[in-house]
């Protein structure tokens, strides 16, 4: 008989790590949001949540890592704004965070929600934590549950 798996929506007991940074703070509080709002229509509690706030994003991997070796989270989620406008090292800051995140996930098989937006100017990123583009908080909030419960489902066979 084929087998068919898949992931479900339902944050219900779930132990949930976010990591967001103070740079952009701005964007990354909506970002936040998204994610909460999301986590909370899942099913997710506010007691099985935990917020921890890093300098930029190139701090998240390796506070997401620590998180990750806890082994007490069913998810991670990381957001962050990196503006290209506001740095020369744009190149640097956002590959080394979306290339550490990724990581992460792959060493750890904690999934990591993506929600790292990295843009030209503060208007694309507004525009995407909520403003026009929909929430990518939201989308990584949910794209992590929907993991977490589809890892679950393999690991137990
Ligand atoms: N960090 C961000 O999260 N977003 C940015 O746009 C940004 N810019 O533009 O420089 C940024 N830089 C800080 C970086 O993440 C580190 O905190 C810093 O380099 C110290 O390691």
């Amino acid at each position: 008989m084929t087998k068919r798996i898949e992931g479900s929506l339902s944050a219900a007991g779930m132990q949930i790590g976010i990591v967001t940074t103070r740079w952009n703070e701005v964007v990354t509080e909506r970002l936040l949001k998204g994610a909460l709002d999301c986590l909370r229509t899942l099913g997710a509690s506010a007691d099985d949540l935990t917020i921890v706030t890093v300098p930029g994003a190139f701090e998240i991997p390796v506070v997401l890592r620590e998180l990750a070796s806890s082994k007490n989270y069913d998810g991670l989620i990381a957001l962050g704004a990196v503006i290209r406008g506001d740095t020369p090292h744009f190149d640097y800051v956002a590959g080394e965070a979306a290339s550490g995140i990724a990581r992460v996930a792959l060493e750890t098989g904690v999934p990591c929600g993506f929600g790292l937006l990295t843009v030209d100017s503060s208007e694309q990123a507004l525009e995407r934590a909520g403003l026009k583009s929909g929430n990518k908080g939201w989308e990584a909030a949910q794209t992590v549950v929907e993991t977490a419960s589809l890892l679950k489902q393999l690991r137990e066979g």
